[in-house]
């Protein structure tokens, strides 16, 4: 055993020697959180720049969303769906409200609530578009992400989510991101149920498609009878300076899909949001969880909602997101190490060339050591998501962080 030189080498050594080895995480330890900063086991303070991949829009440790958590904590928190309970229909009327839909299907994880749409999606197809019985095809874009399952990983292009997994769920079919034509030759099947796709892909390294695309993509939806299910666990929620991504091109999906930041990063809250005609399609003991609708899920994502509102969050995405994508254009025209900077609201990424052996993530280990939080992705990505409250004073120190670190790359 090497003697250990830090708490944050000792328990990064017990997660090696205890954890299973799914992660590659940046070596940094942490241990407590409040809006947009982070401290490690030493006392190190970090601007989080990556806010749990989206789902602390609302910061760190939320007064209010904690509040919410602990006061239904000392109430109830579990009655499983086997009966009801006095705060989950009040969530279901204040969050379809919300989104304007007819109905919710409260899950857990942002994949449950991706399986949750296609069950729903299938189900549909069957009962009212008539699709033939196991017919049902679904369309995804390539570059998608929406999580680990054997239902999700099916879809991926990406091998590092797919291989050694198999097999793979049949009734899929893949068409390239951002393009019309591609999806209408998929879609004109009869048998085609839906096609879930990110407004913009995270995991692909926020990849914006063309203005229009969300507009073609409702159209011929509605041409082809054709279920559009928007994947907004990592864009929705103020995120790319819209509540929704979708609403950049006012277009609404037939089922949403939200996670993340629903709970404002306290425990695991997923929604799925459809009309009556969709969400009735299941029947009573067809679909459900243990804790999906939990009083303690619905007491904290009610807040996290009305955090979202009461503090302007997307307005702040909106605004704040405009000068980092700024600052981020004019470093690129000072380095070339960025050869690219795109993203919507506090939702974006620079790609970083390799140079003399060095990668991004190299850029983010100098990150840490200066302060900021942020991880690469496919390789040469690096995203910045941090919460959305974030003040232009905070962005602004962030911004010099980022330049420091590029420019001496
Ligand atoms: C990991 C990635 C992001 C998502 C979208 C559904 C889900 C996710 C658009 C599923 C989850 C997470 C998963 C997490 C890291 C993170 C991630 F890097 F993996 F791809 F954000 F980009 N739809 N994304 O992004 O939600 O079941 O995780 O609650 O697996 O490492 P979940």
């Amino acid at each position: 055993m090497v003697l250990n030189t830090t708490k944050s080498d000792y328990l990064m050594e017990l997660e090696d020697n205890y954890g299973a080895h799914n992660y590659h995480p940046i070596p940094v330890v942490l241990e407590r959180g409040n809006g947009v900063l982070v401290w490690d086991v030493e006392g190190k303070q970090y601007y989080d720049f990556l806010a749990a991949y989206s789902a602390v829009n609302q910061g760190h440790c939320h007064p209010r969303i904690i509040k919410a958590l602990v006061d239904q904590a000392h109430q109830l928190t579990l009655t499983s769906r086997a009966f009801y309970n006095n705060k989950l229909g009040e969530y279901e009327k204040f969050i379809t409200e919300f989104f304007g839909y007819d109905k919710v299907l409260p899950m857990n994880t942002g994949v449950e609530g991706g399986e949750t749409a296609l069950k729903l999606a299938r189900r549909w197809a069957y009962d009212i578009k008539g699709v033939p019985e196991n017919q049902a095809k679904i369309v995804f874009a390539n570059g998608n992400f929406w999580g680990r399952t054997l239902a999700a990983i099916s879809s991926s292009n990406d091998p590092s989510s797919y291989k050694g997994f198999g097999p793979y769920m049949p009734g899929y079919e893949l068409v390239d991101y951002n393009d019309l034509n591609a999806l209408e030759k998929a879609i004109k099947d009869p048998n085609t149920a839906a096609f879930m796709v990110e407004p913009i892909q995270g995991e692909a390294g926020v990849v914006v498609p063309d203005e229009g695309y969300l507009k073609g993509v409702r159209k011929l939806c509605d041409q082809y009878n054709v279920l559009f299910i928007a994947d907004e666990v990592q864009t929705g929620l103020g995120r790319t300076g819209k509540m929704l991504a979708c609403d950049h091109e006012n277009v609404k999906p037939d089922i949403l899909v939200l996670g993340k930041a629903l709970s404002g990063g306290t425990l695991p809250v997923a929604a799925v949001l459809a009309s009556n005609e969709i969400m009735l399609t299941i029947k009573p003991g067809e679909h459900g969880s243990t804790y999906g609708g939990n009083p303690l899920a619905c007491a904290v994502a009610t807040e996290a909602l009305k955090v979202l509102k009461d503090e302007k969050l997307v307005e702040n995405s909106e605004s704040l997101g405009q000068l980092f994508r700024e600052a981020m254009v004019k470093l690129m025209n000072e380095s070339d190490a960025i050869t690219n900077v795109r993203g919507k609201g506090l939702f974006n990424a620079i790609v970083i060339k390799e140079k003399n052996g060095k990668t991004a993530w190299d850029v983010c280990l100098q990150f840490a050591e200066n302060g900021l939080l942020a991880k690469p992705t496919h390789g040469d990505i690096i995203r910045f998501a941090p919460p959305l409250v974030i003040n232009k004073t905070q962005l602004e120190e962030c911004i010099e962080i980022i330049r420091k670190v590029i420019l001496a790359y």
